[in-house]
């Protein structure tokens, strides 16, 4: 059996070169955190050059109705429950208009929402057309591939060709949702409803194929060990290594408020650090890290830019509530100003981005 050494392992993270699995979890059981912060960051600054990237977007989240009974969801309410939403296509346009005028510079929606019993492809066709038709200069990143598996269910078409067509019609890119965590067991305890991690690669590689970018994700924090995590990265590498059309990987913490784990509590600091850290130094193929500020708080983001991470999503002005009705806090929005003063004062480059990762204005 080969043994594993850690000055050795350390080593060969700073030279750059990609760690197995086992090098992996054996590094973020026997190191310290700053020594782990150090390579993290050493590798970041090689890729990204302490330049961190945000962009001015908006979440449109059509509803909050859902089919599936995830343990881990604060937010999901049945039909006519109260707290339940299900905005038509005008009510959609008239969030996306009002975005707008506040922020004329607006690049992104990013929409995303509960799996709705009766709203089929055509009803998210329209959407997406509607959008495209009043806002052609906007970035429509839009539906997990739960979403869109399920919404191609209810219209009897087939995925590849439902996917086409929402691409045909404006879809841009798809965000990382419903990744959850890919292990089985896990799985089926937390989302026994949602598409398994395989199906879910493949509707990711599916689209790659079809050449949108996509995202990827992962909840963190709940039954999963850090083997468990480091395997759901080794099938996002492997993904990524076939098509290189991941442009962003975010680790979602477990936030227990209000939802059928709320007895697990949260994990702490420490966890999330290595967390982070680790995806850095173990996604060798994915370039950018992102610490989703409104799920963390932006202290804790602004934090992580330390440890591997060099995109804090973007101003999201005020429009989600997945995050919030978990225990986040309420409301969550900032200024590009206030998010270019906080990336400063940490010693970064703030960068405006669009959705692929252009750069639109150095803030040097
Ligand atoms: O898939 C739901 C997660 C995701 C909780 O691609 C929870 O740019 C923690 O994927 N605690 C949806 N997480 C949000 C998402 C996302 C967010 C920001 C940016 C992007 C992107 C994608 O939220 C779900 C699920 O994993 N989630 N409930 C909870 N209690």
């Amino acid at each position: 059996m080969h043994i594993l050494n850690i000055d050795s392992i350390v080593d060969k993270a700073f030279r750059h070169e990609r760690l197995s699995l086992e090098e992996a979890l054996f590094l973020t059981e026997n190191i310290s955190i700053p020594k782990l912060g150090s390579i993290a960051n050493d590798l970041n600054s090689v890729k990204n050059h302490d330049k961190v990237f945000f962009n001015r977007n908006i979440h449109i989240e059509p509803t909050n109705i859902c089919v599936n009974h995830c343990l881990f969801c604060s937010y999901r309410r049945r039909k006519g429950e109260e707290g339940s939403w299900e905005y038509s296509v005008s009510d959609m346009l008239k969030i996306a208009e009002k975005a707008i005028q506040d922020d004329p510079k607006l690049t992104e929606f990013h929409l995303v929402g509960g799996v709705h019993p009766d709203r089929g492809l055509a009803f998210y066709l329209q959407l997406i057309a509607a959008l495209r038709k009043s806002f052609p200069q906007v970035h429509i990143k839009a539906f997990t591939a739960e979403e869109i598996v399920q919404m191609c269910k209810v219209d009897e078409v087939d995925l590849n060709n439902g996917l086409q067509q929402l691409i045909d019609t404006g879809l841009d890119s798809m965000p990382g949702g419903g990744a959850e965590i890919f292990k089985p067991e896990i799985r089926r305890k937390i989302c026994p409803d949602k598409i398994s991690g395989d199906e879910w690669l493949h509707v990711h590689q599916l689209a790659h194929e079809k050449g949108i970018y996509t995202n990827a994700t992962m909840l963190y924090g709940h039954y999963d060990t850090m083997r468990d995590r480091l395997e759901h990265l080794e099938a996002l590498r492997t993904l990524q290594d076939k098509t290189g059309m991941f442009n962003a990987f975010i680790p979602l913490k477990f936030k227990a408020a209000n939802n059928k784990m709320s007895h697990l509590g949260e994990v702490d600091i420490i966890e999330d650090i290595k967390t982070y850290a680790i995806s850095r130094i173990f996604l060798d193929n994915i370039s950018n890290i992102k610490a989703y500020w409104p799920m963390l708080g932006i202290d804790q983001a602004l934090l992580l830019l330390h440890f591997g991470v060099n995109d804090v999503d973007g101003t999201i002005a005020d429009t989600t509530k997945i995050y919030s009705m978990a225990g986040s806090k309420k409301n969550p929005s900032m200024h590009s100003e206030q998010l270019v003063a906080l990336i400063k004062k940490n010693n970064k480059i703030p960068v405006e981005r669009n959705s692929v990762y252009d750069e639109l204005k150095i803030y040097s």
